[in-house]
């Protein structure tokens, strides 16, 4: 997730020019991967070790759930954005994305 969704900030912070096609293509994935928190953190895999996930994400449930959504949302908005081909559209969706990322890992992730 960080690998991709940074390669979009990359561009979105002018670290490295603006590709259309590469930022179309990042999305897609961030936009598919936003999904899998919600079943990699299911039932049992509170017991995997070493991780950063705080014991909240199984017993806020709901709560994680919510934050899981929101990121669903923004980064399906991202990935329209970016189809827009427009990079004033992909920086506001960007930031809109990241902070659903910070959120639920300021709520839900170890230092
Ligand atoms: C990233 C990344 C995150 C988020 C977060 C947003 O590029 O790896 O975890 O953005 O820093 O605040």
């Amino acid at each position: 997730m960080g690998q991709h969704f940074g390669r979009i900030g990359a561009m979105a912070n002018g670290r490295v020019p603006y590709d259309a096609k590469a930022a179309v293509e990042n999305a897609e994935i961030v936009a598919e991967m936003a999904k899998l928190p919600w079943a990699g953190f299911g039932p049992g895999t509170d017991k995997v070790t070493p991780s950063r996930a705080k014991a909240e994400i199984w017993s806020e449930q709901a709560k994680f759930k919510e934050h899981n959504e929101k990121l669903v949302g923004e980064s399906a908005k991202l990935l329209a954005a970016a189809k827009t081909n427009n990079l004033d559209n992909l920086k506001v969706a960007f930031g809109a994305t990241a902070n659903t990322c910070k959120a639920c890992h300021d709520a839900f992730r170890k230092e």
